[in-house]
């Protein structure tokens, strides 16, 4: 209860799964507290404008230093989301990684890496399960 969790989702490598990471987030935040809400942002693509990408960076890399935990979705493939999961594992930060096995062959860089909890699943359903197996 109460950890920080920072949730990872793609941004610009594509947004097809942003009202599954809203939903995730939603979900967290009924007993945690997500560090990362822009995420889950349905409007993003406006916000995202005029932002610096270093302020960004140095933003959520402070992020990844405080938070107790990083849960990322990974079915959509993005640079800045494997950068993340680099960054945690160099900081002993637990992170676990979920793909939807039937839609992706994971990086061999995630799934070889001992260092990563890898869950596969297919439906919402179980997605949630495990999330919430994993907050308890
Ligand atoms: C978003 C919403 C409002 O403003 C923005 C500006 N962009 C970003 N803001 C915060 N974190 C970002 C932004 N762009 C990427 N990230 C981080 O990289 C997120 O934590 C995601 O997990 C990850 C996505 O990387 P790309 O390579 O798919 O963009």
């Amino acid at each position: 209860m109460n950890q920080k969790v920072y949730f990872a989702g793609s941004i610009r490598g594509g947004r097809a799964d942003a009202q599954l990471y809203h939903d995730i987030i939603a979900m967290i935040n009924e007993t945690d507290q997500v560090l990362t809400e822009h995420v889950g942002d349905l409007d993003l693509a406006a916000k995202e404008q005029g932002k610096k990408d270093q302020l960004i960076y140095e933003k959520d890399t402070a992020w990844l230093r405080e938070c107790d935990l990083l849960i990322a979705e990974c079915t959509c493939p993005s640079l800045g989301v494997g950068y993340e999961l680099a960054y945690a594992e160099r900081y002993n930060k637990p992170c676990y990684v979920f793909y939807r096995r039937s839609q992706v062959q994971l990086s061999a860089m995630i799934t070889g890496d001992p260092y990563y909890t890898v869950i596969p699943y297919e439906t919402k359903e179980e997605l949630f399960g495990k999330i919430r197996e994993i907050l308890s």
